[in-house]
């Protein structure tokens, strides 16, 4: 039998507050150091951020957000699945060159946002069906008194209370078909302690997966 590894994809997904991003920055310079590459190429890990605002696609979900543009539900929903499918060949370069693949969000946050609003779950997941599928998905879960302690929401379209909580009961529903349909792991971190321990739980649960994975890259709901 071959050897041979591959990267293994990790996703982080979490409610607002939940420290999403500065996680995924740490676990991203844990990763870097936990193993010593040297200066060759390939990268032992990259960090990917969903919503990609940098593309052209990315520039429209940006107006939207920022509330400059409006767009009808169905059409940006389309917008944020078509903007992880520009970067589906890229995912899949890196686990097939041994990098690590970190990812900022994905498909599960497209599903979540867009659902909220009353278009029907299978809907929402049939554009996302076939990306990549991440070997695990971190799930940060706060409550939402301890959301509301961490301070105000920004000023970007989503950043309510009300959204929030909505947005909380579809990750729960994924959550729980993840668990049941046995698509790749669904790991739920408490993000309510301190960033020290969470960064710890977090590395826990990754750890395993760092010194790569062998079989092929799965696709999301194929
Ligand atoms: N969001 C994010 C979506 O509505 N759909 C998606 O597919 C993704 C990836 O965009 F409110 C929402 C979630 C959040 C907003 O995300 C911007 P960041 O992480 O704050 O940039
Ligand atoms: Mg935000």
């Amino acid at each position: 039998m071959s050897s041979t590894k591959r990267g293994a994809f990790v996703v982080i997904e979490g409610l607002d507050k939940s420290g999403k991003s500065t996680q995924a920055s740490l676990l991203h310079d844990r990763l870097q150091d936990s193993q010593d590459a040297g200066d060759t190429a390939p990268p032992k890990v990259v960090l990917l951020k969903f919503p990609d605002r940098t593309t052209a696609i990315g520039k429209m979900i940006d107006a939207y957000l920022r509330s400059e543009s409006d767009l009808d539900d169905h059409a940006i929903h389309l917008l944020f699945s078509a903007n992880r499918w520009e970067l589906a060949s890229t995912i899949t370069a890196y686990l097939t060159q041994g990098t690590t693949v970190l990812a900022d969000r994905y498909a599960f946050s497209g599903i979540a946002f867009t659902a909220r609003k009353g278009l029907s779950y299978e809907w929402c997941r049939a554009p996302e069906v076939g990306l990549p599928a991440p070997d695990l998905t971190l799930f940060l879960n706060i409550s939402p008194e301890v959301a509301a302690a961490r301070g105000g929401y920004g000023l970007e379209r989503y950043e309510r209370e009300d959204v929030q909580t909505d947005v909380r009961r579809v990750f729960d529903k994924i959550g729980r078909a993840m668990q049941e349909e046995g698509e790749g792991k669904w790991v739920e971190i408490d993000a309510g302690k301190n960033k020290e321990e969470v960064a710890e739980d977090l590395w826990r649960a990754v750890e395993p997966l760092v010194t790569g994975i062998h079989g092929p890259i799965n696709r999301l709901w194929e």
